[in-house]
């Protein structure tokens, strides 16, 4: 019989009512993949294929598996790469959500069953939501998702098995072509050698899963230094990098910051409304060097299909907004638009 690992490659639903010992076998498929790539907490993506980025998916099964099928179309396929927060917050509805139920499990399994079979070609970084041991999330619901789909006796062991693999994901990863992703933000300036990082280093963390640039840093955010533009110009230069593409913060997906050196990314019907507004991907072109955002093609998800969308860029870095100014409708800045 095919493996749960190729079923669910194959359709991220193929585990909906099945028993828990479904996940198991698929999670045990995980563990041994895990063991042969010996779990690095940074990656080096060569740039010899054009490489699809998405943001955050948060369950969002459905808009991960089309961003996926789009990135390995054509007949040598593509590099991919998830930036993190892949479980948690299916839905806003609660209890039982009338979209993306249990999306979570689904998402993850499917997005770790394709990290398995081709590590090389499908990369995850882990987000803020795969590290929630280390440092918690307000609200976490991949356990009450398990706990849905699952007798209440298997839900508890199955998530202590897909949050240990999610647990192994890399931090960070930057592509031959001279393009640092990761899920939040940057690492401290002494740790900027990957080589010496520790998985238990919690400032480590904090940085790379959970800080935001400072302008838009908002007010209920706790964890994470946030960073400045020439802040994040002095590291980029450092690590040989010409910008960075991450995820975490809705409010400004789909645009780009800083001077061009700042994309974030959300890929999650659930915060679709959020920043430019879309479900959106990132391709990055197999170049010797990507010097501009303006190199990179920003795609959202509409009526079925993956089209082109103009990069918003936000030029001049604004103080994060007063209360007063919130509240009285202010744009985040001067937005230009480049092809
Ligand atoms: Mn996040």
């Amino acid at each position: 019989m095919e493996s749960w690992g190729s079923r669910v490659r194959e359709d991220p639903t193929s585990l909906v009512g099945e028993p828990a010992s479904s996940l198991h076998e698929l999670l045990d498929e995980v563990d041994e993949a895990f063991a042969r790539s010996g779990s690095p907490l940074f990656v080096e993506i060569p740039s010899d294929r054009p490489v699809t980025l998405i943001g955050d998916s948060h369950g969002d099964w459905p808009a991960v598996s089309a961003a996926l099928r789009h990135a390995r179309h054509g007949p040598v396929p593509g590099r991919f790469v998830g930036l993190g927060d892949y479980v948690d917050r299916a839905t806003w509805s609660e209890p039982d959500p009338a979209a993306l139920p249990n999306g979570s499990i689904w998402n993850a399994a499917y997005l770790l069953a394709w990290n398995a079979a081709a590590p090389g070609e499908v990369v995850l970084l882990r987000g803020n939501h795969e590290a929630t041991r280390q440092i918690p999330v307000p609200n976490p619901t991949l356990l009450r998702e398990l706990g849905r789909a699952y007798p209440p006796e298997e839900a508890s062991v199955l998530w202590e098995r897909l949050t240990r693999a999610l647990e192994r994901l890399p931090l960070a990863a930057r592509t031959a072509n001279g393009v640092f992703l990761a899920h939040g933000g940057i690492p401290p300036a002494d740790r900027r050698d990957p080589r010496q990082w520790r998985a238990d280093d919690r400032e480590l963390l904090e940085a790379l899963l959970w800080s935001d640039p400072e302008f838009e840093h908002p007010p209920s955010r706790v964890v994470g230094p946030p960073y400045g533009a020439s802040e994040l110009e002095e590291f980029l230069q450092e690590f040989g990098c010409g910008f960075m593409i991450k995820g975490h913060a809705p409010w400004h997906s789909g645009r780009a910051i800083y001077g061009g050196r700042l994309l974030t990314l959300h890929t999650s019907d659930l915060f679709s409304r959020f920043g430019e507004g879309g479900v959106y991907l990132a391709e990055l072109p197999a170049l010797p060097r990507i010097s501009s955002l303006g190199e990179v093609t920003l795609r959202a998800w509409e009526h079925g299909a993956w089209k082109p969308r103009a990069m918003a860029m936000s030029t001049m870095p604004p103080a994060f907004p007063t209360s007063a100014e919130a509240s009285g409708g202010t744009s985040s800045g001067p937005v230009r638009t480049i092809q």
